[in-house]
């Protein structure tokens, strides 16, 4: 349904919004949901908080079937390195496919695949078990063994769940680079990470032009001494050069393998995955999560933070496999579960900017899992386009990766949603491996831009950032209180720097998130971003989110994003970069209105000194903007690392519009 612009209805929306900013308006779950819902009880909290060992301990067995059943959950006679269920047994591939197919669901789509081109692949759990047995018995041929570091550069096509899959059933520790990333990336992982393996394409397709994928890996690749084999799958045919003895076809290895190759159950403990995430100035970390721990979370928190219903739902998390969110909720969370899930291959403008709702009509999704810089895109591009498909399907929506601007989410909620769905908003990290701070779709009343409170078992806490005592009210550092099963276990070869990064400033047994959040009066959580993204003007301490929530407020404003920059008057000042809708032509009228509004919202301090037209804005792969550019980009300085940015063109168009703006002030 389209918003009608009329005054009246702009006046209410207003009014709403206004409230919504003020923390008034609250969304209790729908009757309907809740009566439905898996959880619908607030009890489920206390249950948790009594024992939370316990408490994980029999969700991990409810939601897991265990080759061999831990006796013990939590072992902590070594903080900060915790294990998780540690005589347990257990294989990740035979939890996500073979359990499934042995019940009769073999028949079951897991992936409704979707290629840019208009491709359909509806890929079921037996066809997926059996390309997992084939291409993990490719492997072992190949060479590879428990514990060796496999790499996966892979776009988002099905063999990047079965290559995942095909490493967990033989115990090799699958290492993915986002598809996106640059061959020169690709190889600074591998290398860090010795691997062994790397799985590959050809080429790979983006917005209707094929990347010779498989050609830039090769010059960045040649001199490898740890990497013995490279796997190409045959995606798009693009012609590509193959060493001989080192490179071969996936689909030939797979023809020539066994097709059985049945799961060894893995210690509970046995590393299931690296993922390195860039710091913002050090080398990336190489994030480790193991086996019975990662699947225990990322499976109890998909069934229970999105109520899936395995026989009925089907669902869709527009994130890349790349990403910590595809691993845990495209792949493990949701195969583990029996879910159908949706997987599309490509950009959400391409062929049209219709895409994701003709595919969520198409395929009668019922819960879609988002990132706000997509729906701020899509508010940019106008409701009139949702408006055009039946969402009518959708019953629960997601957001993850940053704080979701109260504006983004009434759209969310009102455009997408139909007023219906409940709207999840997740808090969580690469390094946490599941969802951790969230509402329950059944139970919390939410708040928009706040994920509300931590999921049952989990223990968060707002403290000042000098002393470590915990803030009741007001702004400090969010922490998580105990171990819970799908933390990170170490840095991959770096476990002084993992106890240095995450466990020195308030002990061992407090994990620093690196994330500003304040409480409020109900005891939700806000998050404001990382520890970098909080501006003190005057003495008054600010987060960027709420800053840019009151900009993006403004009728004609899509996006912005807010930065400190040093100020001889007030210490800091605000420099906001701020993205105009589609077709609004920047203004001294529009500039004026931006900073009352924000002024209006927040207060006079708070308006921003400095505004910087933007036609786009740098973001990493997963959509996060990457303020530690825009500060490069306003103080005049050298840019640091851009190998992260989806896409690097940006960062030329600002320093045009950063030089315009100073021609202009002359
Ligand atoms: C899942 C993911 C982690 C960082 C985290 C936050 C930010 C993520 C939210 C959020 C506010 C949210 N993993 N973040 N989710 N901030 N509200 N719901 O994003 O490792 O790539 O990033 O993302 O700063 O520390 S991640």
């Amino acid at each position: 349904m389209a918003t009608e612009a009329t005054p009246d209805r702009l006046a209410s929306d207003l009014a709403r919004e206004l409230e919504v900013m003020l923390e008034i308006e609250k969304f209790p779950p729908p009757e309907g949901f809740r009566e439905s819902a898996l959880w619908s009880d607030p009890a489920i909290y206390e249950e948790a908080a009594a024992d939370p060992v316990a408490w994980w301990t029999a969700k991990s067995k409810e939601v897991l079937d265990w080759d061999v059943e831990p006796t013990e959950g939590l072992n902590d006679s070594n903080p900060p390195f915790y294990k998780w269920f540690e005589d347990g047994r257990i294989n990740a591939s035979a939890q996500c496919l073979d359990r499934h197919v042995a019940v009769g669901n073999g028949e079951r789509v897991a992936y409704h695949w979707r290629g840019e081109e208009g491709e359909r692949r509806d890929v079921t759990y037996a066809e997926l078990l059996d390309s997992t047995q084939r291409f993990a018995n490719a492997l072992k041929d190949l060479g590879v063994e428990k514990g060796d570091v496999v790499g996966i550069y892979l776009p988002m096509i099905p063999e990047v769940a079965v290559a995942m899959l095909a490493c967990a059933r033989i115990g090799a520790i699958h290492n993915v680079v986002f598809g996106g990333f640059s061959a020169e990336s690709v190889r600074e992982r591998m290398e860090f990470a010795e691997a062994k393996a790397l799985v590959t394409v050809d080429g790979a397709r983006r917005k209707g032009k094929t990347a010779p994928i498989k050609e830039q890996v090769d010059e960045e690749m040649g001199d490898l001494a740890s990497l013995k084999t490279i796997v190409v799958v045959r995606a798009t045919g693009t012609p590509c050069p193959m060493t001989e003895g080192r490179d071969v076809f996936y689909d030939e290895v797979c023809a020539a393998a066994d097709p059985e190759c049945p799961a060894e159950p893995m210690e509970a403990e046995h590393p299931l995955f690296i993922l390195y995430t860039s710091g913002s100035t050090a080398s990336p970390k190489g994030i480790l999560h193991t086996t019975g721990g990662y699947l225990t979370g990322a499976t109890t928190t998909h069934k229970y933070v999105f109520d899936l219903k395995p026989e009925s739902d089907v669902w869709w998390c527009a994130a890349d496999v790349g990403w910590i969110t595809g691993h845990s909720y495209i792949v493990y969370g949701p195969l583990a579960n029996g879910a159908t899930s949706v997987m599309w291959e490509g950009a959400p403008d391409y062929p049209h900017q219709g895409i994701w709702w003709e595919i969520a009509q198409e395929t009668k999704a019922t819960i879609l899992y988002a990132a706000p810089t997509a729906i701020r895109t899509f508010i940019k591009w106008g409701a009139d386009i949702p408006a055009r498909y039946d969402l009518s399907s959708l019953r629960l929506l997601g957001s993850v990766g940053e704080p979701i601007n109260p504006k983004a989410w009434l759209w969310y909620h009102k455009v997408i949603g139909g007023e219906r769905c409940p709207i999840v908003d997740t808090w969580w990290q690469t390094e946490t491996g599941s969802i951790m701070i969230t509402p329950l779709p059944g139970i919390t009343a939410t708040k928009p831009g706040s994920a509300t409170t931590p999921f049952p078992g989990v223990s968060a806490e707002v403290v000042d950032e000098k002393d470590g005592t915990p803030v009741a009210e007001g702004q400090g550092l969010l922490m998580l209180e105990r171990p819970w099963p799908s933390m990170l276990r170490t840095l991959y070869k770096e476990d002084e720097r993992f106890v240095e990064t995450y466990f020195s400033k308030f002990g061992k047994d407090r994990y620093l998130v690196g994330d500003a959040a304040r409480r409020d009066s109900d005891g939700y959580f806000w998050v404001i971003g990382r520890i970098d993204d909080v501006v003190n003007v005057s003495g008054h301490r600010l987060s960027t989110a709420e800053v840019e929530s009151a900009i993006v407020a403004h009728e004609k404003v899509a996006e912005a994003a807010v930065i400190g920059q040093s100020d001889p008057d007030t210490g800091q000042a605000i420099c906001a970069f701020v993205t105009l809708n589609g077709g609004v032509e920047p203004s001294e009228e529009v500039m004026a209105g931006i900073r009352d509004g924000v002024a209006a919202r927040i207060g006079k301090f708070a308006r921003p000194k400095r505004v910087i037209w933007a036609d786009d804005l740098p973001k990493t792969r997963s959509g996060k903007i990457m303020r530690r550019l825009l500060r490069d980009i306003a103080e005049g300085r050298a840019l640091g690392d851009v190998t992260t940015l989806r896409d690097p063109g940006v960062m030329a168009e600002l320093e045009k519009q950063v030089a315009a703006e100073r021609e202009n002030d002359d």
